[in-house]
C-alpha cells in the first residue's frame, strides 16, 4: 500500500487535565504523522461520557475540554487545513458503526479488557454499558473512515487488537456481500496501532509504576499541559526517586521505574532515544537529572500553554475549525456507511 492510501486517525477523550503521557504517547506523535501521512484527529467527546458525571464535569465542562483538547491540538502543531481536526460527536457515522459493531463483537471479548476493569474497579455493576462497550465506538472511529495507522500510547494496545478483531470478523462474516459490493478482500482494513518511541507508557511522577493518568487525584502525579513553568519545576522536582545514582545501561535500568521514567521523559521531550540519553546521565544524582528535565520541559511546553491560552480566548474560532473538520470527516464517513449499509441489507 502506498503512503497515500495509508490513513491516519486517532483521538484524545476531553476529559480535563491533559497531560505529559497524552502529550507525548499521542498528540507529539500526530503532529510528526502529518508530513507523510493523511490524518484524522478526533475529540472524542462520546467516549468521554462513558464515565460518571462528576468525571466528565457535566455540558459546561465537557465543552470547555473540548474546546481545550483542539487548542492543544492546534497548539502542539496540527494543522487543521491540511488535515482534520472535529469533534466525534458532530459526525453520526460514529455512533452508527459502533451499534453494528456492538452487534459483531462477542461478550468474551469485551470482558477481557483490562481498562474496563481498571475503570469500573470494584463497582462493576454500576459502571455505565457505555464504559463496557467503549472498545468498540472506538473500532467505529477508526473504521469509518477505514483508516489503516492509529498512533496511541501502549495503554490502548489492547483496544487496537480488539478493532482488528473486530474488522476482521465482519469481512468473514460478511465476505459474500462484501464481495458482491466490490470488496473480495474485505470491507475493513486491519488498522495498524502505532506504538513507538520512548514514552509509549509515562508513568505517574509519584508512583514509577503506575500510569500518569488524568484521573489521578495527585495533581503532583502528572504535569499537565496547562501548568505554568514554576508548577513544572516543583512537580519535577518532587518526583519520587530511588536512592542510587543513575544507572549507565539499559541492563541496569531494569527495575528502576522512577529512574526510567524521568530518562524516558528527558529523550521523549529532546526528540532522542533512552539509550542515547543513558551516557549523559550516567553515575550522576538524581538531582541533575531533574533540573535539566525541568529546564527542557518549560522550554517544550511553555509555548504550547502560552498559545492554548490565545487559541481558548476565541471560542469561535476553535467551533469553526471543529464545524470544518466535521463536514469534512462526514464527506469521508458518509460513503464508506452507505457501503456498510448496503453490504449488512438495511434498506434506504
Ligand atoms: N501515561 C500515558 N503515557 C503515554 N500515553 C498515554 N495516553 C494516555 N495516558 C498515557 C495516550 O493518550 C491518548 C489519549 O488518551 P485518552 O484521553 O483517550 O484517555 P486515557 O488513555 O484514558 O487517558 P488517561 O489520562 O489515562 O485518562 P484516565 O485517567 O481517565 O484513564 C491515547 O493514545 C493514550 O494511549
Amino acid at each position: 500500500m502506498s503512503q497515500a492510501s495509508q490513513r491516519v486517525f486517532s483521538g484524545v477523550q476531553p476529559t480535563g487535565n491533559l497531560h505529559l503521557g497524552n502529550y507525548l504517547g499521542a498528540i507529539k506523535r500526530f503532529v510528526a504523522m502529518q508530513s507523510s501521512h493523511e490524518c484524522i484527529y478526533c475529540v472524542v467527546d462520546l467516549h468521554a461520557i462513558t464515565q460518571d458525571r462528576s468525571v466528565w464535569g457535566g455540558p459546561e465542562e465537557l465543552a470547555r475540554s473540548t474546546r481545550e483538547v483542539t487548542a492543544a491540538y492546534l497548539a502542539s502543531g496540527i494543522d487543521p487545513a491540511a488535515h482534520i481536526v472535529f469533534n466525534q460527536s458532530q459526525v453520526a457515522a460514529h455512533s452508527e458503526l459502533a451499534w453494528i459493531f456492538n452487534c459483531v463483537a462477542r461478550v468474551g471479548w469485551l470482558n477481557r479488557m483490562t481498562q474496563f476493569k481498571d475503570k469500573a474497579g470494584k463497582n462493576r455493576e454500576n459502571a455505565s454499558v457505555g464504559l463496557y462497550a467503549y472498545p468498540n465506538l472506538m473500532a467505529a472511529d477508526i473504521l469509518a473512515y477505514r483508516a489503516t495507522h492509529v498512533p496511541v500510547g501502549e495503554d490502548q494496545k489492547q483496544h487496537l487488537e480488539l478493532t482488528r478483531d473486530i474488522a476482521q470478523k465482519f469481512n468473514i462474516d460478511m465476505a459474500d456481500a462484501c464481495t458482491e459490493a466490490g470488496y473480495p478482500d474485505g470491507f475493513f482494513p486491519l488498522p495498524e496501532p502505532l506504538i513507538t518511541g520512548p514514552a509509549t507508557r509515562v508513568m505517574s511522577l509519584r508512583d514509577g509504576d503506575k500510569k500518569m493518568s488524568k484521573s489521578d487525584p495527585s495533581d503532583l502525579s502528572r504535569i499537565n499541559l496547562t501548568d505554568d513553568a514554576d508548577t513544572i519545576a516543583k512537580k519535577i522536582r518532587k518526583a519520587k526517586t530511588d536512592p542510587d545514582a543513575l544507572p549507565e545501561s539499559m541492563e541496569a535500568l531494569k527495575g528502576r521505574p522512577e529512574a526510567a521514567n524521568l530518562l524516558g521523559l528527558f529523550a521523549a521531550l529532546q526528540d532522542a532515544t533512552l539509550e542515547t540519553v543513558l551516557p549523559q546521565f550516567a553515575g550522576r544524582q538524581f538531582s541533575e537529572l531533574k533540573q535539566a528535565l525541568a529546564d527542557l520541559a518549560v522550554e517544550k511546553l511553555s509555548p504550547i500553554a502560552g498559545e492554548m491560552q490565545k487559541l481558548m480566548a476565541s471560542q469561535d474560532h476553535i467551533d469553526a475549525i471543529l464545524k470544518d473538520g466535521a463536514e469534512r470527516a462526514n464527506a469521508i464517513a458518509e460513503p464508506v456507511m452507505a457501503d456498510v449499509r448496503r453490504i449488512m441489507g438495511f434498506v434506504r
